[in-house]
């Protein structure tokens, strides 16, 4: 596409037109007098309005939306409450590295300040949470600012806000509609890649990790080359298991919470790590399992996208500000020809491998339930099934093209340990923001990207009280997705913080709610309780397939209440009280 010739319209025209030439086919949004100018004429350029149930959902599925498709999410609300509810969904999609562009209609510039109607600052709310913040100062700039927006969340991966003082949607301008600015970021720089492929050459345990930019780069292919060329180890990045297909034989599995053993053995035994794609973030590489495996005298390639992330929380010896893919194809050309030292151990090498993965494997199988004195208790005189051998059944009936969100909590976190994926854009984890109530309006924005595919999604029943009025636009929109309720009675990831640090003195960590299966019903959604471990597969699939009939179902998921290990360990420690009325409380 090419940039119009300058023609006569409206801001509102400016506006529209601007979604059209990016694409845009889809704005997920309440209805509102702020920008009902615009919203008129999207029927007439292909865009279709999707109605939600609260301004947080339609967020949250601008993001899923995103990160399913590649393409842009795109939200819009009332000026005022309607913004101020996108906050914590926009907070998610940046750590998500989600192209989501968020429209803010704003208070009309000529009474901004006077406290009227539904009116607040709108930029500095969100400034923290964007790549780029563009404010119509003047109604004639709408296209070029709204072109900004469209162009900067996919040059740097993260929401843009688009705000607009709500009179500026009226007015009379010469407009030119510009073609989508997509810039591409190539290999990096010549030298490191120099520097990076020697080190690789001389690499007697190189282990490959491969983040979510060899997501967003479609970069499979090429580090699928890559390893095997070094007969590497590939780590998929913490939450991002999609990133590499688990049928490979040198698929490993995820780091961090809940991770791979294989993948943390493995990698602990490197001399040189290519890290692809990933910003090595706090969480991904935290001791699990006792297991301290960031093997911190090996040699660290680190390859981003985001120049600001090289060497930010891990120390590295080669930082490639590159695209993974581009970088990838770099490194492949450069090793080619080259006599590698990984060759000559290469057979040892690949028994480890299948020895590790093996007995991560067993374990798992043998790991039927938690041992911790509170699991073993609690779980004894329980009629309802361990969450792992439900989350293991779970992972036996998965469509090999699901898409599967997950939310924060306990179960949730344990999953990742039974969550494998053979193709990208298939998991969609609340990354770093970890907001509870992420995972199903994610599902919902997935499955309007990508209505072939499965969407499920994972939500502990906690989570799932934040998240479930969504189930109405499933409803209205017959949009077909599938959640798993983990129902637990409790607010597990947080009480397992009372067992571990403050003497099981429980305070507001039990949950009493109806049948969410009943709830589900009540809705006009299918609902099913599920508390034989027998019936979880066929659940799964049937649930799956009134996917097909544009039918949600939710799955009630009854299990025990034993708990996994826990997330932040390393953020508390045991109560110190020095007043005589708290001495107690240690
Ligand atoms: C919006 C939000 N509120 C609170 C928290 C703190 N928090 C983290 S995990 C958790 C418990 C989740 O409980 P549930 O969804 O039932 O899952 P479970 O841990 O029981 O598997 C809470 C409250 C959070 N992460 N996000
Ligand atoms: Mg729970």
């Amino acid at each position: 596409m090419t940039s119009t010739a300058p023609q006569r319209m409206t801001p509102s025209e400016a506006l529209v037109e601007t979604l059209a030439a990016n694409g845009v086919t889809e704005v997920f949004g309440i209805v509102g007098s702020a920008y009902m100018d615009a919203l008129d004429i999207f029927p007439a350029a292909g865009i279709r309005f999707i109605p939600v149930a609260h301004e947080q959902g339609a967020a949250h599925m601008a993001d899923g939306y995103a990160r399913a498709s590649g393409r842009h999410g795109v939200c819009i609300a009332q000026n005022g409450p309607g913004i101020t509810n996108f906050v914590t969904a926009i907070a998610a999609a940046y750590w998500a590295h989600s192209p989501v562009v968020f429209i803010t209609p704003e208070t009309g510039s000529a009474t901004m300040g006077l406290g009227g109607f539904q009116e607040t600052e709108q930029l500095p709310i969100f400034s923290k949470i964007t790549k780029y913040q563009g404010h119509v100062g003047n109604p004639k700039r709408m296209a070029e600012i709204a072109a900004r927006c469209f162009d900067r969340a996919m040059l740097e991966m993260g929401p843009c806000q688009l705000n607009i003082p709500r009179d500026y949607f009226y007015g009379d301008l010469q407009a030119t509609i510009s073609a989508p600015m997509r810039i591409g970021r190539g290999p990096g720089d010549a030298a490191a890649l120099d520097e990076a492929a020697a080190l690789i050459e001389a690499a007697k345990f190189p282990v490959i990790l491969a983040g979510g930019g060899v997501i967003t780069s479609g970069a499979i292919a090429e580090v699928a080359r890559l390893a095997e060329t070094l007969h590497a180890p590939v780590c998929n990045s913490y939450l991002h298991n999609d990133s590499f297909p688990a049928s490979h034989p040198l698929w490993v599995g995820p780091l961090g919470y809940q991770g791979s053993k294989a993948a943390m053995k493995l990698i602990s035994q490197a001399d040189v790590v290519l890290a692809l794609g990933t910003r090595l973030g706090p969480f991904g590489t935290l001791p699990q399992y006792g297991m301290e495996y960031w093997p911190a005298n090996a040699k660290i390639i680190q390859v981003d996208a985001d120049a600001k992330v090289l060497g930010l929380v891990k120390p590295i010896s080669i930082g490639i500000h590159g695209d993974a893919r581009a970088t990838a194809t770099a490194l492949l050309e450069r090793l080619k020809g080259r006599e590698l030292a990984c060759i000559a151990n290469k057979a040892g090498r690949k028994a480890k491998i299948e020895a590790e993965k093996a007995a991560w494997e067993s374990e798992l199988d043998g790991w039927t339930h938690e041992r911790d004195p509170f699991s073993l208790e609690v779980a004894k005189d329980s009629k309802y099934m361990h969450p792992r051998q439900m989350l293991r059944e779970l992972e036996k009936a998965m469509p090999r093209h699901a898409m599967v969100s997950t939310d924060i909590g306990n179960i949730c976190s344990v999953s990742n340990s039974y969550l494998r994926f053979e193709q990208p854009r298939s998991m969609f984890a609340a990354m770093s923001f970890g907001n509870c109530g992420y995972a199903f309006p994610v599902a919902c924005g997935a499955k309007f990207a990508a209505p072939d595919r499965p969407a499920i999604a994972y939500v502990g029943d906690g989570a799932w009280g934040i998240s479930f009025n969504e189930l109405l636009t499933c409803v209205r929109e017959k949009l077909g997705v599938t959640v798993v309720v983990f129902n637990n009675g409790q607010w597990g990831a947080e009480k397992k913080n009372h067992v571990d640090f403050y003497s099981r003195r429980f305070q507001a960590v039990d949950l009493e709610s109806p049948s969410w299966a009943g709830v589900a019903k009540a809705f006009g959604c299918e609902g099913v309780t599920v508390d034989r471990l027998s019936d979880v597969g066929p659940a799964l699939q049937a649930a799956v397939k009134a996917q097909g009939e544009g039918r949600t179902t939710v799955l009630e998921m009854m299990v025990t209440r034993e708990l996994g290990d826990p997330f932040r360990r390393d953020a508390l420690s045991k109560p110190v009280r020095y007043l005589d009325k708290y001495k107690a409380y240690t």
